[in-house]
């Protein structure tokens, strides 16, 4: 009796569990038409970044027939490279590389493509003997946004004695090179310009005030303060108040990315420019993706549309439909 008892509860458990449809694993046949990506990511280092990561998720979900792998790489190259070789190993339909640095790419993409896999890169570029080795690249003309921000300055202060402090990115990274690079024309140009500081930091926002607190400790002879990108300048605005001195008037402050936040901080008069950088790369990552899928061939590299924004164009609806 007790166990004809028990056979009934368990009958009735099963009928319950599967009437609340009870979280199970995807059923085979519909796991199999998902499409697989395994997305190598840099890291978390930045507001741009984790803009990068919610646009992929979103536009690679399963709503929308992917399966996302996601490994985030920490600003490692090394973990990259595994990443890679776990996507191989899986048998994903495509991997997505948005790659730290721009060399030493070549061995693990041979791999991938012995094992058939396309790879699209995104966001910063790499460097490679063959670029046979991926399928195309989508990003942002990180030596054009330099370009912006030095005819700002150029507009702003032609050839009056400015004394420059630059961050840069992470050393290696196209945005840092391209950004970089645009200074480095403008200060040729310029025989006023001279470089007071530059060094690394990292693009990350704690990196970018413990560079400039150092600095400040012996030096407060400079005027504008070059940013490679959002997070580091906060840093940078940080241990400037903390030294007591005032950012946006005792030095202009330039940056990279254009998050609300830092356009924020252009209305109050903290920034002084801000040259856009545009994260939202999932939708156009998906649609190469559907290119591929369709026979069509992608185009190998596309720029992005970028803008700028001073106190002169910034509104509060930008802010507003900015949505990172
Ligand atoms: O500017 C920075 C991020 O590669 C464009 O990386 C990207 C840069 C971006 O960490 O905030």
């Amino acid at each position: 009796m007790k166990k004809l008892l028990l056979f009934f509860v368990v009958l009735l458990l099963c009928a319950l569990l599967s009437a609340c449809g009870a979280p199970g694993p995807v059923p085979e046949d519909k796991e199999q038409e998902l499409t697989v990506v395994g997305f190598s990511q840099v890291g978390a280092e930045s507001d741009w970044r984790n803009a990068n990561t919610r646009s992929m998720q979103q536009a690679l979900s399963a709503e929308n027939g992917y399966r996302l792998i996601f490994d985030d790489a920490q600003q490692k190259q090394d973990r990259q490279i595994t990443a890679i070789r776990n996507f191989i190993n899986l048998g994903v339909d495509y991997i997505v590389l948005a790659p730290n640095t721009e060399t030493g790419w070549d061995t693990v993409l041979a791999e991938a493509r012995a094992a058939g896999i396309p790879v699209i890169l995104v966001d910063r570029m790499i460097e490679v003997e063959d670029t046979d080795l991926f399928t195309c690249w989508i990003g942002s003309d990180f030596r054009k946004e330099g370009d912006t921000a030095v005819r700002w300055l150029e507009e702003h202060y032609g050839d009056a004695p400015l004394r420059i402090v630059h961050l840069q990115g992470n050393i290696g990274s196209s945005a840092q090179i391209g950004r970089t690079e645009g200074l480095d024309a403008g200060i040729a140009r310029h025989p006023a310009w001279e470089l007071a500081f530059r060094g690394s930091g990292d693009f990350t926002q704690a990196k970018g005030q413990e560079v400039m607190e150092a600095l400040i400790r012996d030096h407060t002879d400079f005027n504008v303060i070059y940013c490679e990108n959002d997070n580091m300048a906060y840093g940078v605005i940080d241990a400037l108040k903390m030294a007591g001195l005032r950012p946006g008037e005792d030095a202009a402050i330039i940056s990279f990315d254009a998050n609300s936040a830092a356009l924020r901080m252009i209305l109050d008069g903290t920034i002084s420019l801000d040259v856009e950088c545009n994260p939202l790369h999932g939708p156009r990552v998906r649609a190469i993706i559907e290119q591929l899928q369709s026979g069509q061939t992608p185009a190998k590299f596309t720029y992005v549309e970028e803008t700028a924004f001073d106190a002169a164009n910034l509104t509060e609806a930008v802010i507003g439909e900015r949505g990172y």
